[in-house]
């Protein structure tokens, strides 16, 4: 996948790219990070991005036309049909669904904002989708294209070793982790539950999935419905002559799997 970030910061964004699992993706030339600064397409000797908004009020606003000019430059860069996708406040909250869809992608840019905003003209004109990590202030949308890339690079194929694929596979379920211990058995008092040191392995899946729910239920209770379902659609694509087509199976419609 080649993803290519509209920032006037690039060397923050570059970052991304050289640590962990989004480095390895690199090296293993799965992923590849470019950046475009709409600053190299400004025609003024003081390369003016910004300018005062029209109505009046505090703060700057990023200027159309180095946008403009940039996301032209960042397109060549990219397959034809990738999308534009600016990071913004105002966008569709971020979540796991759409970072499966992005990783289905042969390429996208990122429009990471500064200053009070964008340019409205500017969204209508270019940009295809509107993300933002959640209710919170952040000082631009570069750290939210970090995080776009590092979520979407876990799930190219290849990125990640089978081991590790594999555990991402089981925590699709859509619930909260369990809690996790390492040796010593015992630091300052606190001792590793009993039944993690039993080597019975389904006692200890059983432990596992309790306490999962037990903490998704206390600490975000929104989550239950659809793990539930995700859970379901596991235990059914599981069993012979699997459905996937969507029409109802007499034969296991009790509800009870
Ligand atoms: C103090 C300025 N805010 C008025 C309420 C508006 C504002 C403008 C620009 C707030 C944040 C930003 C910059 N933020 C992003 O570019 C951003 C972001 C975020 O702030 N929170 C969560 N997700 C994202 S994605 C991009």
């Amino acid at each position: 996948m080649q993803v290519q970030i509209v920032t006037l910061f690039p060397d923050m964004v570059n970052a991304v790219g050289e640590y962990g699992v989004v480095g390895r993706a690199v090296d293993k030339a799965i992923l590849s990070i470019g950046t475009t600064n709409p600053r190299d397409f400004t025609d003024d000797v003081h390369r003016t991005v910004d300018d005062r908004p029209y109505g009046g009020g505090p703060g700057m606003v990023m200027k159309y036309e180095p946008l403009a000019a940039a996301i032209r430059a960042a397109r060549k860069e990219v397959p034809a049909g990738s999308p534009v996708i600016c990071l913004t406040p105002q966008g569709k909250r971020f979540d796991q669904v759409q970072v499966e869809a992005l990783a289905g992608m042969a390429g996208m840019i990122l429009l990471a904002g500064r200053y009070e905003g964008i340019d409205e003209r500017l969204i209508e004109a270019e940009v295809d989708l509107e993300l933002s990590l959640g209710d919170f202030v952040l000082s631009g949308g570069e750290i939210a294209a970090m995080a776009v890339i590092d979520a979407v690079a876990r799930l190219l194929p290849g990125t990640l070793g089978d081991d590790e694929s594999a555990r991402q596979d089981s925590f699709a379920d859509g619930l909260l982790d369990h809690p996790h211990y390492t040796r010593p058995d015992e630091t300052e008092g606190r001792r590793v539950p009993d039944v993690l040191l039993s080597g019975n392995h389904e006692e200890i899946a059983r432990w596992r999935l309790k306490e999962a729910l037990g903490r998704s239920f206390e600490r975000r209770p929104e989550l239950l419905p659809s793990a539930s379902l995700r859970r379901q659609r596991a235990i059914s694509s599981w069993l012979p002559d699997n459905n996937t087509s969507g029409t109802r199976r007499p034969s296991v419609s009790s509800g009870r799997v």
